[in-house]
């Protein structure tokens, strides 16, 4: 009776823990509760004990260095390599952050990489090493000019597909382009730097880059009213022809974006100026005084009070059968 009531007491312990470290991994960042998505992140060693990664894929000249990278294709030509998630992104609101390196030898470089959520996954093709007329989004990377005058190289640019366009290497996607900006330092041969991807549903799709100074975000583009496919897979992919470079991603730390719907027009001053933009949204500049909330935190709260009332039920059960016990 004891034992059991000691081991039901555990449970309860355990679960309550569990609660705990749920809230404490549910971090306000940039004014969103964010909780990290295990299932689309990626970190150093990369590989399992039995050399697979759980909720990653690799292919085509893709190699792994368990300490240091993912490096999608070596600093030679004709390489075409990438990684996919394995589970579609199911998350309505969603952040990407990664750390990257473009390096090589040579005074020219190319062609660069893209960042991926789209319906299909793991399908090498040309367009920085996956396949044209995909559906979703695709971020490029690119480090090679053909042609595109004014403008300075690398650019970076996001592009909508919608399973029948091409992307046009030939102007570097000019057409295509959703957003862009040009980013000189991005190509470092001694620093990593950082893209962070940012997609609230119909409502905005944001790219900010790290790459002058680190803890430095500058923000690439911020369009409005962008809505992705509903599920989509994470990836990335590289490519070189007759200019190369190493093409490496260090780590991908995926996150679960939630926030109040209603908090943007509640505006009580309780958290000093907090304004919504047209749409009711907070605005992009004012996300660091967006307050939090949301089903998540309803969810955590109501665990913990479950788990305060049975802690003390089963502790209360516990006292009284110790006190039966030493009665007899
Ligand atoms: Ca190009």
């Amino acid at each position: 009776m004891l034992k059991s009531l000691c081991r039901s007491l555990c449970a309860v312990a355990a679960l309550c823990s569990l609660a705990f470290n749920g809230q404490a991994s549910a971090d306000e960042h940039d004014g969103y509760k964010t909780v990290p998505l295990r299932t689309h992140s990626l970190y150093q060693p990369y590989l399992d004990s039995d050399l697979q990664s759980r909720w990653f894929d690799f292919g085509g000249t893709t190699i792994i260095r368990a300490d240091q990278y993912i490096r999608m294709t070596s600093d030679r030509q004709h390489q075409t390599g990438w990684l996919w998630s394995r589970l579609p992104l199911t998350a309505t609101n969603w952040e990407i952050e990664f750390e990257f390196r473009i390096h090589g030898d040579g005074h020219l470089h190319g062609d660069g990489f893209a960042f991926w959520v789209t319906k299909d996954r793991a399908t090498a093709g040309p367009v920085f090493g996956s396949v044209n007329k995909f559906d979703g989004l695709g971020i490029f990377f690119d480090t090679y000019k053909n042609n595109r005058p004014g403008v300075i190289f690398p650019y970076v640019m996001a592009m909508l597909g919608d399973g029948h366009t091409d992307y046009d290497h030939d102007t570097d996607g000019k057409e295509q382009e959703l957003g862009g900006c040009s980013a000189r330092g991005i190509r470092a041969p001694n620093m990593a730097s950082r893209a962070k991807v940012t997609y609230f549903q119909e409502k905005f799709l944001s790219l900010e880059l790290q790459y002058k100074q680190p803890d430095s975000w500058t923000t690439c583009f911020h369009v409005p009213n962008v809505t992705l496919p509903a599920v989509g897979y994470l990836g990335f992919s590289a490519q070189t022809g007759e200019l190369s470079d190493n093409h490496d991603i260090i780590t991908i730390a995926a996150r679960n974006l939630y926030t109040s719907p209603t908090a943007p027009n509640t505006d009580s001053g309780k958290k000093g100026k907090k304004k919504a933009s047209k749409d009711g949204y907070p605005s992009y500049d004012d996300r660091h005084s967006a307050e939090g909330g949301g089903w998540g935190w309803f969810f955590i709260k109501l665990v913990l009070w479950v788990c305060v009332l049975v802690g003390g039920y089963v502790g209360y059960t516990l006292y009284r059968a110790q006190q039966r016990q030493s009665r007899f």
